[in-house]
């Protein structure tokens, strides 16, 4: 059987021409907003009071703006706005009035220290796609969008470094290094939209993260706009630097807590000329783990995405996105995996993969797979996987759960969650296996407090007794700030809570708690 498999599966295949980026190729574009859903996720959100502490915005405050910014820059259309307030879920939502549009670190300095001494809160927001409440106000904060900052600032051909603003959008970075011979150190499906800020202020995992690593490996220098205005320059485009404290470090996955990231230099890998992909199917989850172990062993520094859904997340990947087929449609499976090889020569990564992959079908590790023949196939296989979370937010309410668990139990957690969810919803796993990262979803037509409550406090304290972590990727943002005792210890947050506001003498002035601990990253809480 396997053997038949095998055959079909090593269908020798053309190159993949140019070699792909076949996600870059094929770039999904996600609005930034606005899915035409109505309905907001209030309930977790219900309780959190607006801090009287800070001011509300006022005509004065508008005219300050215009003068700095210029009229075009200081955004009051209802409309426009109406689209800064809603993250890409549609599940979250603000009341801001205001949205502004700086175009240079001075004007972030200028906004900053204004709303300071007129503490008015600010949310610094990206490409507004960020997965947990963390880009929208949570009340009526000034919105300071970096998107018109979006500049090449230079590349360093010989080094592939990258120097640039924080508002580029990463699909245009990746495009624009590709042409020079590199690529970008992540991608991730939002690439169409996401900002090089944003992603560095959530510290964006993805898809090379695998290959790449972390952006606090990848990001080489930063500057940063601090609370009171105060610019904090720290572009340095060296690899080896240890004077002092790294300082940038705290700025990549604090969403924006600390300060307004302005410009970033990157250290891009080279672009490698062969890449193939594969979409494999498994009868059960310790064959996933167990070809994870045989890629790493055998296909070793080639591997550059190691990727699993469950059948779950196909269907709903098929029923939903338009255009999609399934690589294996023959019979469903348990589980798919879709691995990616890079490499600098073709015919030798080509024969490792196959001979990898009949192995691993002998073994019985792998039922069915298929390798891509083309960009366009590769581009389909990675589209599925993409695009789960799209077609998630299509079934109406989606609660999301990204977390970092040893492989070994890595599943038990969805099928723990699937029995107590029952019918009232699907619960899919997926994510970035080879990272530890799952990617817990349930999805149903409309929220409620009764699956709730099936999910929460459980995963948090499943994850915790696992010593694993509540958020692998996406971040705290307000979904999740107070839940970071389950993957902090409370000296930690202490610590953190210390260095987020040192500013005591001014909390005593005003006699009120600008940081409540229990939400201090809230970003009500940011009073930048
Ligand atoms: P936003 O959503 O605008 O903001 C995110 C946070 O950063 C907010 O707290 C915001 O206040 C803060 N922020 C934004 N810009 C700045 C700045 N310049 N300075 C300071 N703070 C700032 N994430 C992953 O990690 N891996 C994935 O594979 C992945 N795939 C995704 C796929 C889809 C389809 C979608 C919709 C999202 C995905 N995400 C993923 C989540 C999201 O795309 C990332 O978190 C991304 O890095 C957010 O970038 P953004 O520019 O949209 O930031
Ligand atoms: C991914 O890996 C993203 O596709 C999004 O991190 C995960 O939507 C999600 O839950
Ligand atoms: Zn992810």
């Amino acid at each position: 059987m396997a053997r038949r498999a095998a055959a079909g599966l090593l269908r020798r295949l053309g190159p993949l021409a140019g070699e792909l980026q076949a996600r870059g190729m094929s770039p999904t574009h996600y609005g930034t907003t606005n899915h035409g859903f109505s309905r907001f996720y209030l309930l977790q959100v219900a309780h959190i009071q607006r801090n009287p502490a800070y001011s509300v915005l006022n005509s004065d405050d508008v005219s300050y703006f215009k003068i700095v910014l210029g009229e075009s820059s200081v955004v009051q259309d209802e409309d426009r706005v109406a689209v800064a307030n809603v993250d890409w879920m549609g599940k979250y939502k603000g009341s801001s009035q205001l949205l502004l549009l700086p175009k240079s670190t001075t004007e972030v300095s200028k906004i900053l220290s204004y709303c300071n001494s007129r503490r008015l809160a600010v949310v610094p927001q990206g490409g507004n796609t960020g997965l947990v409440g963390g880009s929208v106000p949570v009340h009526d904060e000034v919105i300071i969008s970096l998107g018109g900052m979006n500049n090449i600032i230079s590349f360093d051909n010989v080094n592939g470094i990258l120097t640039c603003e924080a508002g580029c959008v990463l699909e245009n970075l990746s495009s624009f290094v590709e042409n020079k011979g590199f690529i970008m150190p992540l991608d991730l499906g939002a690439k169409g939209s996401c900002h090089i800020g944003g992603n560095i202020s959530t510290n964006a995992g993805g898809l090379r993260f695998i290959r790449y690593g972390s952006l606090h490996g990848n990001v080489l220098g930063l500057e940063v706009v601090l609370a009171d205005g105060t610019v904090l320059d720290m572009l340095t485009t060296l690899r080896k630097d240890n004077t002092g404290y790294d300082l940038k470090h705290l700025f990549i996955g604090s969403e924006g807590s600390l300060g307004v990231v302005t410009k970033a230099a990157i250290l891009t890998p080279a672009k490698l000329p062969s890449t193939n992909v594969a979409f494999l199917s498994c009868n059960d989850y310790m064959s996933c783990q167990k070809l994870l172990l045989a890629a790493k062993r055998n296909l070793g520094e080639i591997v550059s995405a190691f990727e699993f859904m469950d059948r779950h997340c196909i269907d709903l990947a098929m029923k939903y996105l338009e255009g999609v087929q399934n690589p294996l449609p023959a019979s469903p499976y348990s589980f798919y995996v879709l691995i990616e090889t890079t490499g600098s020569d073709e015919s030798y990564d080509k024969a490792k993969l196959e001979a990898f992959l009949l192995r691993s079908m002998e073994d019985g590790l792998v039922a069915d797979g298929v390798i891509a023949q083309d960009i366009s196939q590769a581009s389909n296989f990675w589209r599925v996987r993409e695009g789960i979370s799209e077609a998630s937010v299509k079934v109406g309410a989606v609660y999301k759960y990204d977390l970092s668990i040893p492989v070994e139990k890595l599943y038990d957690i969805v099928e723990e969650i699937r029995s107590r969810v029952g019918g009232m919803g699907e619960v899919l796993g997926y994510g970035h296996l080879g990272d530890g990262n799952l990617h817990l979803n349930i999805v149903s037509n409309k929220y409620s407090d009764k699956i709730l409550a099936q999910i929460e406090p459980f995963v948090y304290e499943w994850t915790s007794n696992q010593r694993g972590s509540i958020s692998a990727e996406h971040g705290l943002g307000l979904m999740k700030a107070e839940k970071i005792h389950y993957s902090k210890s409370s000296e930690a947050v202490q610590l953190m809570g210390s260095i987020k506001n040192p500013y005591c003498s001014w909390k005593r002035s005003y006699g009120a708690e600008l940081i409540e601990p229990s939400l201090w990253l809230v970003p009500i809480q940011r009073r930048l």
